[in-house]
């Protein structure tokens, strides 16, 4: 039996994770004010939210870097749309730092004004695939999709929590005149983390020190993130959400061309003729592989 819509709230023709939205907050999503100084982190699920959402938690929080505070990244950095710790965004002090996974037609249209800053982190999309497939079959609020074969016909037609893929970046990037926008993809991160964090820090105005700068790399690594209990997800998630099983991991493999792992030649081919279809033109490049 396909019980999709036991999982999937579609709301103006976006999917959310049924069990963690509130229909009347989206409703309201529009209109909350944006102040000059905010900065959204938007992103496809599985593109890197919750890395380069504690890269910003770095440079932002000058205690944190030097690890003599204890915030945790989620209490003050919320996901604007799964407010699951039902912050209050009037009374957040500046500069609020939301992470979302929104198309750009649903965001607060504040953020027309141009003033607020949006970072966008693209990753290929077959490397979302497979790291999405792991996260479903993993995590109670999603649908498990049993074979890739299956989630892969999910994921092409749209069929998943954030929608389609290419309607996604598409959108964003077509629409980016409107707003005051920077691209970034997971492979350029992963090629040059510390030129990556630079190029974050002079997007968002923020000038930090050689050895910031390096303290900031230092933690960001998966390694390092893995290890660092206040970036412990699983415990968040097994808290909050809930699992079906203790083998998952939310930070899984972080690599690039982890799709070779997983996809059959029949299933990439079919991938391959898809994204053609869907991107064409579309100027925004992609890493497949690590070593390209
Ligand atoms: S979510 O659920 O949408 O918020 O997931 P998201 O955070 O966007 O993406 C999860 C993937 O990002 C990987 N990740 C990292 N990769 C490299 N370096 C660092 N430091 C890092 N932190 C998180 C995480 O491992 C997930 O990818 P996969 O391929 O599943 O490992």
């Amino acid at each position: 039996m396909d019980n999709t819509n036991e999982y999937l709230l579609n709301f103006k023709g976006f999917n959310f994770n049924k069990r963690l939205v509130n229909t009347e907050e989206l409703e309201k999503m529009e209109d909350i004010e944006i102040r000059d100084d905010d900065v959204f982190l938007i992103t496809y699920p599985k593109s890197g939210t919750v890395w380069i959402r504690y890269i910003l938690f770095l440079i932002y929080f000058e205690g944190e870097r030097n690890s003599n505070e204890n915030l945790q990244p989620y209490d003050t950095m919320p996901f604007l749309e799964y407010n699951i710790l039902d912050l209050d965004y009037v009374k957040m002090p500046s500069p609020r730092i939301f992470s979302s996974h929104l198309p750009y037609y649903l965001v607060p249209k504040g953020l027309k004004s141009k003033k607020a800053k949006i970072l966008y982190i693209y990753r290929n999309p077959k490397d979302v695939l497979i790291s999405y497939f792991y996260f479903s079959n993993w995590i109670l609020t999603l649908k498990s999709p049993d074979t890739i074969e299956h989630f892969l016909e999910k994921f092409l037609d749209g069929k998943v929590a954030g929608s389609c893929w290419f309607d996604h970046i598409r959108g964003w990037y077509e629409h980016r005149h409107d707003f005051n926008i920077m691209f970034l993809s997971y492979e350029d991160m992963k090629k040059d983390l510390r030129g990556s964090v630079l190029k974050i820090c002079s997007f968002l105005e923020k000038e930090l020190s050689e050895e910031d700068v390096n303290s900031v790399v230092r933690q960001a690594t998966f390694q390092n993130m893995k290890s660092n209990p206040r970036e412990d997800r699983d415990q968040v998630i097994n808290t909050l959400i809930g699992t079906r099983h203790n083998e998952g991991s939310f930070l899984r493999k972080g690599a690039t061309g982890d799709w070779k792992n997983h996809l059959t030649v029949d299933q990439n081919e079919r991938f391959d003729m898809i994204f053609k279809r869907n991107m064409k033109n579309f100027p925004l490049k992609f890493i497949w592989d690590i070593n390209e």
